[in-house]
């Protein structure tokens, strides 16, 4: 089986293509290297450098003999899409640049992934929903024009939800109104530009699903934690980008930071806002299971990615116990909370489709964040308390 992977160099994206490497599948990413830019052009840098896509897979193939193949482009642009279904592709790095062929799943995490940067000014709103839409919109018509059996994997975002009163289902909702019956996505009502993004993908990939026949599973995803996983465990060259800067940091992963760093726990308002996390070994087994067993032709299906659910207090509290166990003198500090968000709410998701497709969850335990701590530490000498908290307002 042939999996390409967008957007490939990513927090997830390059911990996938190894992982699916390892399996023993044919991979070949495709990136444009937004977030590194991003993170230049913002001054955050991230916690250790990450060698470049070439340098990667090169490492990647020294220590394994397998291939995964590279190209550097920008999928905002149809004609990059479309030359990964039509064989005109050319490779940045392979070790056989002969095309791979058509593959059977594409697994889209290629975004500008950040809620804050989508709000830093009209610009980066600008730059969120263009290059999020147009790659959904370029990957979904290269798939009917060229491609139509392909199982597309997107990542989407529990996020699209918001935080309603009642029960999330997974992503379809049935309403009874006046008597008759019908069966709707689940409502959606994003608290970002980023967020409100991925309800658009969600809603193209619908019309696509429902015009063309394309088999699409939607995976929406929480908050994600963590660094290792079993292949970056073989070297660190091969570990995933990481970053705990305000912008593209998720709030386990600085909490952590913040801890070896001596920098009070960035707690935003009250901090009773609650979400599922999934450690990022979960996103891998994930995307796996939902590619092992497709959607249906002309179905849209959707998982709602994550693990266990967690107000902030309660993780901050959970991080400070490990990082005090470790030594680090851990303080708490509530800020005035720079997003607009319900600070305390009902949150009631189900999250049953993929543990039933054999998804086994690994929890967040007190193991698991001293496993995070110790290779933070490692790095505890480049940690730049200046990128930690800016108060990007909403
Ligand atoms: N938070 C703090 N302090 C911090 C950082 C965050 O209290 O220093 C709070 C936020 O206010 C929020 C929660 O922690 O209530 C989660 O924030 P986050 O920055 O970890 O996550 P978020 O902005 O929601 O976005 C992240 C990823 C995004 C993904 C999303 C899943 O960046 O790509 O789609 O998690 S979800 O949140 O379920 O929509």
């Amino acid at each position: 089986m042939h999996v390409l992977i967008l957007g490939g160099d990513g927090y997830l994206g390059w911990p996938t293509a190894m992982h699916f490497s390892n399996l023993g599948y044919e991979v070949t990413v495709v990136d444009n290297y937004f977030r590194r830019d991003a993170c230049d052009e913002l001054g955050v840098g991230m916690l250790f450098e990450a060698p470049l896509l070439s340098d990667r897979t090169r490492i990647w193939h020294e220590l394994t003999g397998r291939e995964i193949k590279v190209v550097i482009g920008d999928l905002a642009d149809p004609e990059v899409v479309r030359s990964l279904f039509d064989g005109s592709v050319r490779y940045d790095w392979a070790v056989d640049d002969s095309f791979t062929g058509v593959p059977e799943t594409v697994v889209h995490y290629a975004e500008q992934p950040s809620a804050p940067y989508s709000l830093m000014d009209y610009k980066k709103a600008n730059v969120t929903i263009s290059n999020n839409l147009l790659v959904t919109n370029n990957l979904m018509f290269a798939v009917r024009d060229l491609a139509p059996n392909v199982h597309i994997v997107k990542l989407g975002t529990m996020g699209e939800y918001g935080t309603p009163d009642i029960d999330i289902e997974e992503g379809w909702l049935d309403i009874e109104h006046k008597g008759r019956k019908d069966r709707f996505l689940f409502p959606r009502q994003a608290g970002s530009i980023y967020h409100t993004s991925k309800i658009m993908d969600t809603d193209l990939l619908w019309f696509g699903v429902r015009m063309w026949n394309l088999r699409v599973t939607d995976l929406m995803q929480g908050p994600v934690y963590g660094i290792e996983t079993d292949e970056t465990l073989m070297d660190p060259r091969l570990r995933t980008i990481f970053n705990y800067d305000e912008v593209f940091g998720t709030v386990i992963n600085r909490f952590i930071v913040q801890s070896v760093s001596g920098y009070p726990l960035t707690v935003y308002g009250k901090g009773g806002q609650t979400r599922g996390y999934l450690n990022v070994r979960d996103t891998l087994q994930c995307v796996a299971k939902a590619m092992e067993s497709p959607a249906e032709a002309g179905e849209l299906r959707i998982f709602n990615q994550i693990m266990e659910t967690f107000s902030v207090n309660q993780l901050a509290d959970m991080v400070a116990a490990v990082g005090r166990i470790r030594g680090h003198n851990v303080k708490i500090r509530n800020l005035e909370n720079p997003r607009k968000e319900a600070e305390e709410h009902y949150y009631n998701p189900t999250y049953q489709g993929l543990l039933d497709l054999g998804v086994s969850p690994h929890y967040l335990t007190e193991e698991v964040l001293h496993g995070m701590f110790s290779v933070v530490e490692e790095h505890k000498a480049s940690i730049r308390n200046d990128v930690i908290f800016k108060g990007i307002k909403w």
